[in-house]
C-alpha cells in the first residue's frame, strides 16, 4: 500500500495521520528547498498548528528550483504531499507521524511562470526558505553579492527567466507591486548569522541592478526576520524507508527521521501577516542575535570539528565519534577553550547546560547522522561555522588549536579523499575539485590550501596562526595519525609559541 490520500484511512489504522481536512487548505507559504530539515522544522510547526488550531490559511507549497529537486517532486506528487516524520529518541523510543501541511509542490526548472505566480498570488504571505549556506550567493569574506554567478548574469538579463531564488523573488515582487498587492515576508531558515538581514541584502543588491524602483519599494516594504532553526535531521536511509514499511505497512519513499529536540527562534518582523507559531512553541525575540550565534558556532561548528577528522579516522556517524573518548572530550574542549570565550555571557542561557544538551543529542545512538551529510558543503560550511571563531580568538589572544587542527584535516581530507584505513571518502562539496588542486599543492606550497581568499580570507597574513598551522600540517602530512596528532593538541601544555 501507497502513501498517498486516498490510502490515508486504511493507514489510520497503523499510525497517526492528519486530521484535518487538506482539501480545504490555502496555501499561505512558499517554501523554497523542500528537503529532511525543512520537513522535520517547518512543515512539522504548521501541521501541528493545523491540527490543535485549525490554522486553514497556512498550508504550504514546495518550490524545487534545480534539476536535482525532481525527485523530491514526484514523491510528494505521487504521495500527495503527504510523508512520514520518525522521532528517534536516544532510549529507543519511536513516535511517527505522518505529516500533511505540505499540499502543493513546483518544480520550478519545468514551469518557471507556475512559480512566480504562485508566489504572486495574494493568498501567498511568506515566502521561506532552506537553500543551504552556499546557496545566497555572497563571498562569505566580504559578505558581498556574487553577480559573476552566470545564472544571476543571465536572470539580470531575462527578468521572466528566473533561474535562482533572486530572480524568483523579485519578478513575484514586481508583478505584486504592479497589482498594487502587499508582498510577502521573505523568512530565511538557514543556519547563517543574521540570515534575514543577509537576505535583504543579497534581494537589494540583485534588485537594484535589474529594476532599482522595485529595490526601493522592497526596502521599504518587505520584511526578512532573522531566525534561529534548530533539529538534527540526518539523511533518510533505505533502513528507515524499510522501517516505515514494516512497521506500519505501508510505502514511503521518502521518509524524514529526526532527533526529538526542536527549536526555532524568530524575529517578529513579518509583513503580512503570520500562523501563530508561538503557539506550538516558536519563540518570538526582538533580537535573535544571541541564539544564532551560540548555534551557529557551538552546534554547526561542533559537528565539523567532529566530523572531518571524524570522516580521516574512519567514523561513520556522530554518534560513532562521540562514543570515541578521545573525539568527545576533543570536541568539548573546542566548545569550552575556543567558542564559549567568543560567545561571552548570553542573558538567560546557561551555555554549559548548552553544551551538555549538544552533547547528548551527539551521542543519539539512533540518529546516526553521517559524516557525509556534516561535512558535504564544507566549503560553504566552515566559513560560517568555524572561521570567525579562529579569527576572533587570533584578535583576543585566544586559543586557535583545536580550530586549526580542524583546517588542516580539511586540507588533508580534501587531497587524499581516503580515511586512514585506505577507503574511499565521499566528499560532497561544490568546490571539491578546487580545494582538491589547492590541497594537493602542499609538497610545493605548505600553505597553498589557504590561498582560496574567499574562504579563508587573510587568515594567513596572521603570523600567530601561520605557526599554529605550519606545525600541524606538517605533522598530519608526515603521520596521518588522527588520534595521536588529536591527543597531542588536547593536551594543556602543546604549544607552539
Ligand atoms: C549540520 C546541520 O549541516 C550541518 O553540518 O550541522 O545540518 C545541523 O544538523 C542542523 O543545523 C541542526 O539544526
Amino acid at each position: 500500500m501507497k502513501l498517498n490520500e486516498s490510502n490515508i484511512s486504511k493507514i489510520r489504522t497503523q499510525i497517526l495521520v492528519p486530521s484535518y481536512n487538506r482539501q480545504q487548505l490555502k496555501t499561505g507559504i512558499i517554501h523554497v528547498g523542500i528537503g529532511g530539515f525543512h520537513r522535520s522544522h517547518q512543515a512539522y510547526y504548521i501541521h501541528q498548528l493545523l491540527e490543535k488550531y485549525s490554522a486553514t490559511d497556512w498550508a504550504i507549497c514546495g518550490v524545487g528550483l534545480r534539476e536535482a529537486d525532481r525527485n523530491m517532486a514526484n514523491v510528494l506528487k505521487n504521495q500527495d504531499g503527504l510523508y512520514t516524520l520518525v522521532t528517534q529518541h536516544p532510549n529507543g523510543k519511536v513516535e511517527s507521524e505522518v505529516i500533511g501541511s505540505i499540499t502543493e509542490y513546483l518544480l520550478a526548472v519545468d514551469n518557471p511562470k507556475l512559480v512566480i505566480d504562485k508566489m504572486a498570488q495574494p493568498d501567498t504571505k511568506i515566502v521561506s526558505l532552506t537553500i543551504t549556506e552556499g546557496g545566497y550567493n555572497f563571498n562569505p569574506i566580504t559578505g558581498d553579492f556574487n553577480f559573476e554567478n552566470p545564472d544571476i548574469q543571465h536572470e539580470l538579463a531575462n527578468p521572466h527567466e528566473p533561474k535562482t531564488v533572486y530572480g524568483y523573488i523579485t519578478a513575484a515582487l514586481r508583478k505584486r507591486r504592479k497589482q498594487g498587492l502587499p508582498p510577502f515576508t521573505i523568512l530565511s531558515c538557514d543556519n547563517i548569522q543574521h540570515n534575514g538581514d543577509m537576505t535583504r541584502k543579497m534581494v537589494l543588491a540583485f534588485a537594484k541592478i535589474q529594476d532599482a524602483e522595485l529595490a526601493e519599494w522592497i526596502e521599504k516594504e518587505v520584511g526578512f526576520p532573522n531566525s534561529m532553526v534548530d533539529r538534527i535531521t540526518p539523511v533518510t536511509t533505505p533502513q528507515i524507508i524499510d522501517l516505515v514499511n514494516s512497521e506500519y505497512n505501508y510505502m514511503d519513499e521518502w521518509p524524514v527521521v529526526c532527533e526529538p529536540y526542536i527549536q526555532w527562534v524568530i524575529e517578529d518582523n513579518f509583513v503580512n501577516g503570520r500562523p501563530a507559531l508561538e503557539e506550538v512553541g516558536v519563540q518570538f525575540v526582538p533580537d535573535v542575535t544571541p541564539y544564532e550565534k551560540m548555534k551557529i558556532r557551538l552546534l554547526n561548528a561542533g559537528h565539523s570539528v567532529l566530523g572531518i577528522p571524524g570522516a580521516l579516522h574512519g567514523h561513520k556517524t556522530i554518534n560513532a565519534c562521540m562514543e570515541d573518548n578521545l573525539f568527545a572530550s576533543f570536541m568539548r574542549q573546542f566548545m569550552d577553550k575556543e567558542a564559549t570565550p567568543i560567545l561571552g555571557t548570553i542573558e538567560g542561557i546557561d551555555l554549559t547546560v548548552y553544551k551538555d544538551s549538544l552533547e547528548e543529542r551527539f551521542s543519539n545512538p539512533n540518529i546516526k547522522d553521517g559524516l557525509n551529510r556534516i561535512c558535504s558543503e564544507s566549503s560553504a560550511k566552515l566559513p560560517k561555522f568555524l572561521i570567525p571563531t579562529i579569527k576572533e580568538n587570533l584578535v583576543i589572544g585566544g586559543s586557535v588549536k583545536y580550530g586549526i587542527f580542524i583546517l588542516v584535516a580539511w586540507c588533508y581530507y580534501s587531497d587524499k579523499g581516503i580515511d586512514i584505513q585506505n577507503s574511499q571518502i565521499d566528499i560532497i562539496d561544490e568546490r571539491k575539485e578546487e580545494l582538491n588542486q589547492r590541497a594537493k599543492q602542499y609538497e610545493q606550497d605548505q600553505l597553498s590550501f589557504l590561498r582560496i581568499p574567499d574562504i579563508f580570507g587573510s587568515l594567513l597574513e596572521n603570523e600567530r596562526f601561520r605557526k599554529h598551522y605550519s606545525k600541524m600540517i606538517e605533522a598530519i602530512y608526515k603521520e596521518p595519525n588522527i588520534h595521536k596528532l588529536m591527543e597531542l593538541i588536547n593536551q594543556d601544555n602543546y604549544s607552539v609559541e
